[in-house]
């Protein structure tokens, strides 16, 4: 039972205990994590290893007066459970519960609202700025990690941090992860800040050096601060932190709370930016954690004797299939090669990885550079498979419309987690990639009905000669029987499914949930087509024009946001062709901000499931407006 815990209803119930019961604390929290994310799911091994870290940051800081702003903000659970979230806590990830990010809405001591990554310090370099204009005096305190630092946008503020000096404080979490194993040149660098102590190796050798000279050694070893200083320069002109203009301190015990405690009390009285390297253990206290922190980043349900997954379904993902299939895409031809930001096995490119460890790049948390690495790579050749996920390529657009489609580049990207995304909230949704890339020049915008078909779309677009994005589901695939060999995709070809009077026009996955419907409208005398669309860029227009009758009815479904996206973009052409004699609704997803839960829960609510589809199409069929 945890009994420390609950007398902790505000972070200032904190400041009345000795760090021994701090760490009592740390010890209750852990469990208090394990319990709910082996239940709920969730990212378990960022947050056991900040538990000491943000008990100390709530120690030292007065929240929500201070501003602590949680880079990508997976790792923010111990805070939650600090302040005054802890009863909720139970309902993490669930419809309308707890979400695992941080969110304003929820609580005050969540100042900023995050979920993708790097965007920390530019926050708090603003909200540093905002504070001194307005002469207030709280801190401010970044938190971000190892692989957050692998985002362009995070150099970009800590070059603007280091010019414009406000007092603000980053806590650096080095772990030496990313969701996998951090890499990168500024990975290298931090290993090298932390490893084997070097620098304190050097200050000592250089202690017993000068204490050997008589007279003059003990004195300049009492210079203390400008001695340390003297070492520093002379053995690392290349402290990076400090040539910016930051105050560095560390490496920092991560998971000492005295330690903790004693450099954000110093921090604190530093006038200017200061970063402080705090080394921690990813997974701390659990050993399946510890051991596969990749595995634990985030969590399905799990036993929690063992950390075996709860889950039975033993269908693979379409992420592994997508990774299976580039691999014999890659045998085929040498010059496919595949790119990641800081995702191998989130995409399915682990095994790739391991068949043609030369032939990944993982390029660190850096979407807009993975993109234009692909552009270079393809203008001398190579074949590029750019897989990201749907959410997070849109850090990329200007880099899709610069770099790739105005050269029209032939480049294969991979649109992972798009439509509703399950436990993780309204930042990780993959909902509106069929709008910022349907009107790029040259791009080609698919998603396939089925895993089998995902097969043979991801070979025909290798083919087509542009830049072709190919969006997918999180989760599951449907378990259709997959083909030997390979069936071609004919450029914006679409497949009738069904034959009908009116027409239902579904794109990727809505088209079996369409199909089902249609079925089950038949029975109530609504007579639908069905079409797989399969491209909303370019639309099987010839298919559609063979459709429509004077008074006909279309229907378009997708899941994404409706407007600007695939049934717009039928609408469009409708208009443009001059048919106005017809009725027409576009079923999708509205544009509003979405809850936290399941993938069903969430369909449900948008009434985008089957029976919601029925629904939905009955209405319209009675006289409900159109959209
Ligand atoms: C723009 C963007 N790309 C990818 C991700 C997916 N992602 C979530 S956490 C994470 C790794 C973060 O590593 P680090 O900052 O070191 O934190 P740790 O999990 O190690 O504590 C990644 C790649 C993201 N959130 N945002």
């Amino acid at each position: 039972m945890p009994e420390l815990l609950d007398k902790i209803t505000s972070p200032q119930d904190l400041r009345g205990l000795s760090t021994k019961e701090m760490g009592r604390m740390a010890k209750e929290i852990r469990q208090l994590i394990i319990d709910t994310v082996s239940s709920t799911g969730g990212h378990l091994s960022p947050n056991l290893g900040v538990v000491e870290m943000t008990l100390a940051l709530h120690y030292v800081f007065d929240s929500p007066r201070d501003k602590i702003i949680w880079d990508v903000g997976h790792q923010c659970y111990t805070h939650k459970i600090l302040t005054g979230r802890r009863e909720e806590f139970s309902s993490l990830r669930q419809m309308d519960g707890v979400c695992g990010f941080p969110v304003k809405e929820e609580s005050e001591h969540d100042v900023y609202n995050t979920g993708h990554a790097s965007t920390a310090l530019s926050a708090a370099l603003g909200m540093a700025t905002a504070r001194d204009r307005k002469g207030e005096d709280h801190h401010i305190i970044a938190v971000v990690g190892d692989g957050g630092l692998t985002g362009g946008i995070a150099w970009e503020a800590l070059n603007q941090i280091g010019h414009l000096r406000e007092r603000l404080i980053v806590v650096l979490n080095y772990n030496e992860m990313s969701i996998s194993p951090n890499v990168g040149a500024i990975s290298r660098y931090l290993t090298y800040l932390v490893s084997g102590q070097y620098y304190l190796r050097m200050k000592d050798h250089a202690k017993t050096f000068l204490k050997a000279i008589p007279l003059i050694g003990w004195p300049m070893i009492k210079v203390g601060r400008a001695f340390e200083e003297t070492i520093k320069k002379t053995f690392f002109p290349g402290l990076l932190f400090e040539e910016m203009g930051l105050r560095y301190i560390g490496p920092v015990q991560g998971h000492s709370l005295p330690s903790l405690v004693e450099v954000f009390e110093e921090a604190k009285g530093h006038d200017g930016p200061v970063l402080i390297l705090c080394v921690t253990k990813k997974g701390k206290g659990f050993g399946p954690a510890q051991d596969n922190p990749s595995k634990f980043h985030s969590a399905v349900p799990f036993e929690k004797t063992t950390g075996l997954s709860r889950t039975t379904d033993k269908r693979p993902t379409y992420s592994s299939v997508f990774g299976r299939t580039a691999i014999e895409l890659a045998e085929e031809d040498d010059r496919v090669v595949a790119i990641t930001a800081a995702m191998p096995d989130g995409t399915g490119l682990g095994p790739f990885g391991e068949r043609f460890p030369d032939r990944l790049f993982d390029v660190g948390i850096a979407e807009q550079h993975a993109v234009v690495f692909s552009t270079g790579l393809a203008l001398e050749g190579f074949r590029p498979v750019v897989a990201i996920y749907s959410t997070f390529l849109q850090r990329a657009y200007d880099q899709l419309y610069h770099d790739v489609c105005l050269m029209d580049i032939p480049i294969l990207f991979i649109l992972d987690r798009s439509g509703i995304v399950p436990d993780d909230g309204p930042t990780h949704q993959g909902i509106n990639d069929i709008v910022y890339l349907r009107h790029l020049p040259n791009m080609i915008v698919m998603a396939p009905k089925d895993e089998n078909e995902l097969r043979h779309m991801l070979r025909s677009a290798l083919n087509y000669g542009h830049p072709v994005a190919i969006r997918f589901p999180k989760g599951k695939v449907c378990g259709v029987p997959m083909d030997q060999g390979w069936k071609e995709i004919p450029l914006g070809k679409a497949e009738l499914l069904k034959e009908g009077k009116d027409l239902l026009l579904a794109f990727g996955n809505m088209v079996r949930p369409g199909l089902e419907a249609a079925e089950l409208l038949a029975k109530k005398g609504i007579d639908l087509a069905v079409v797989n669309a399969r491209f909303a860029k370019p639309l099987d227009e010839a298919l559609i024009r063979e459709h429509i009758r004077p008074g006909s009815t279309i229907i378009t479904a997708e899941e994404g946001v409706i407007d600007g996206g695939f049934g717009s973009a039928v609408r469009e052409f409708l208009d443009r062709e001059q048919y106005f004699d017809l009725r027409f609704k576009r079923l999708g997803l509205p544009v509003e901000i979405y809850p936290v839960g399941k993938v069903e829960q969430i369909k449900a609510r948008y009434r985008l499931d089957v029976p919601g589809l029925v629904a939905q199409i009955e209405d319209f069929y009675q006289g409900g407006k159109q959209s």
